[in-house]
This record gives structure tokens, sequence and C-alpha cells, in this order.
């Protein structure tokens, strides 16, 4: 592992007024979000889609990096050019989304855990070959009465932290997302009890594994209220919450600390990143930035509808959500723009 070579690479995806587009939906994912839309659940249409992203103008101004789906790889724009060499030539680094989704926890009902350490080894040096330089991870955490159990928790943290492992060792930045979901009517001080236990378990499994802090990204949730919760507090105290509680857990040598929106609007989630820059910017020891993929991509997926005549207007939202969030990195973002 070249621990210099992770840092730098970590450093780029978190440069300055950037973030990273999370543009690696599972097929069963993308096919569902197309289907609310009437779009046809299709690989050309998956295609088309993702070749309106890599195509739209200015997006490397707000965007470091863009997470990929084992799919798009190998996908070429309509006049033969690959994704992969758009991607790099617009200086945006290209990663990888290897986990292969969740499955649920044995003995543990309603407890889920990720898939996808089976020849990860061999999987991330041939991404590296490819020029892949990061890749990602999500391990689902639920909230209900009596979850998540300490037994979900350490089994997540552990397959995050072989995982982040497997990845140093190839030379690849790990992005380990441990998301601790919405859904449900737990309040704010629930989720940031529960979101603090699991960072705990997830940095105390990353030591034990060896991985190097500098050398990775935390892709986390904001600590918010559950969706049902009938008190839904203000951006300030979401601000105040989550970094009051990410200073309690997550280790300053971390390389940066990208959030998943996890189906906040877009709006929202600008907000409530712009809030805890501008409030909190100064005291805090990590990168802080977005890795979004609903609240990037929704507006223009409502817009694009899979007609063709649509792609301008989409890639105009799709680059507006993406400045969006490039201001509210620099605490500058207009809220309701
Ligand atoms: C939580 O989902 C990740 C961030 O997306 P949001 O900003 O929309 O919450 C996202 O990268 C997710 O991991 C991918 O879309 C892959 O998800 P699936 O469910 O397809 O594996």
């Amino acid at each position: 592992m070249n621990t210099q070579e992770l840092k730098h690479l970590a450093e780029r995806l978190m440069a300055e007024d950037k973030g990273l587009l999370a543009m690696d939906e599972s097929t069963g994912t993308c096919n569902k979000r197309f289907k609310a839309l009437g779009i046809p659940q299709t690989e050309e249409y998956r295609r088309k889609y993702r070749q309106l992203i890599v195509t739209t103008p200015h997006l490397e101004e707000s965007i470091s990096g863009a997470i990929l789906f084992e799919e798009t790889l190998h996908q070429q724009t309509d006049d033969g050019q690959s994704f992969l060499a758009i991607l790099k030539q617009k200086d945006i680094i290209p990663g990888i989304k290897v986990d292969q989704g969740t499955t649920p926890l044995a003995f543990f009902p309603g407890e889920t855990i990720t898939e996808g350490l089976d020849r990860l080894t061999d999987r991330m040096i041939s991404y590296h070959q490819m020029g892949l330089r990061f890749a990602k991870w999500r391990a689902v955490i639920h909230i209900e009465t009596d979850l998540p159990t300490k037994t979900c928790i350490t089994a997540n943290a552990f397959t995050l932290a072989r995982y982040a492992a497997i990845c140093q060792e190839a030379g690849i930045v790990p992005i380990v997302e441990p998301e601790v979901l919405m859904d449900g009517a737990h309040s704010l001080q629930t989720c940031a009890a529960v979101t603090q236990d699991v960072l705990k378990e997830v940095f105390s499994a990353l030591y034990e594994h060896k991985v190097s802090l500098e050398g990775m990204i935390l892709k986390p949730n904001m600590v918010l209220p559950g969706l049902n919760c009938p008190d839904q507090n203000s951006t300030e105290v979401i601000a105040q919450q989550t970094i009051s509680s990410f200073l309690k857990v997550v280790p300053a040598a971390v390389g940066g600390i990208a959030f998943l929106s996890g189906g906040q609007s877009p709006m929202l989630a600008s907000e409530r990143l712009n809030m805890m820059q501008l409030r909190y910017g100064s005291q805090i020891p990590w990168p802080l930035t977005f890795s979004f993929s609903r609240a990037i991509q929704q507006p223009a997926m409502e817009i694009w509808k899979g007609d063709d005549q649509n792609i301008t207007a989409a890639q105009q939202a799709l680059a507006h959500r993406a400045a969006c969030n490039s201001a509210a990195r620099r605490g500058e973002y207009l809220p309701a723009s």
C-alpha cells in the first residue's frame, strides 16, 4: 500500500469547492426510478441517461469524482467514446461501487448485511488497471424499536473494514458508507445516538484492519429526524447535531467526509450542508462535502423523462444542482435556489 499516493488521491477527490457525484445506482434501483417517471427500463435507456450525465457541460467545475455502476464501465456515447474516457478528459476521477447489495442478516429480522467480498482483490486489481481510482461500499442500518442490534452494527463494520483494506492494498481509495436510514418516526436524538454507535464501530474495525485513515473517505448520513417523526428540526439544529456527533467519533486524520443525501429533497440537502460549512467550517478537522445521487440527479431525471428533446434542459438542471452543492461546500448557497 502506498499511503502517500492514497492520501493524495483522497485530497484530489476532496478538492476545494467540489464534491462527488454518485451515479452508481444498481440496475434495480435505476429501473425503479425510471419506472416512476415512465422511462423504459432497458440497458439502452440506462446508457442514454448516463451519457446525458457524463456529457453535461461544466459538470467538472463542481464534481471531482463520479461513482459508477459496473454496467456503465463498458458503455459508450452515441459516437463511440467510452464514458470512462470522457470523465478522464474532464478531470473527473472515476470510481466504482463494488458492493453487491444487501441481504437479510441471518437470525436478525429487519436487518441487513452487505455482500461482495468474494474475489474482491481480483476485481480491485482489474478496476485499477482500467483507471478507476476509488471505490464505494454501502452498509445499511435500520432504526426501529430494538434496532439496530449490536450484532448488525459489528458485522457491517467488519465488512466495511475488510473492503477498505482490500481497496487500499490495490491502490484504490475506499469510500466507506455506513448509512443510517431516514425511514421511520425516530427522533433526531435517536439518529444521533445510532450514528455515533455505528461510526465508533466502523472506525474501530478500520483501525483493526490497518486502514490508512488519510487515504479513505467517509460517506455518512446527516443526523436527521426520521421521515415520519412529527418534530422536523430546523437546519441549524441538524447542522449542529451532525457536526457535534462527528466531532465525537470521526478521527481528525480521515481524508474527508462526503455526505449521502438519503432521500432528502435536493434543496434541503444543499441547505444543510451549507449551514454546516457556514457555522462550523472553520472548526472542523476534515474537508466536508457531498456525494449525492438523488439530490443532484432527481430534477434532471424528471425533466429528461427518456426524451432526447429534453437532454439540454436536463443537463442544465444537473449542472445547476451540482453547482448549488459546490456553493454549499463554500457556505455560499442561497436557500431555495
Ligand atoms: C444512499 O445511496 C447512495 C447515495 O445516494 P443518495 O444521495 O441518493 O442517498 C448511493 O450512492 C447508493 O449507494 C447508490 O445509488 C447505489 O444504491 P443501490 O440501492 O442501487 O445499490
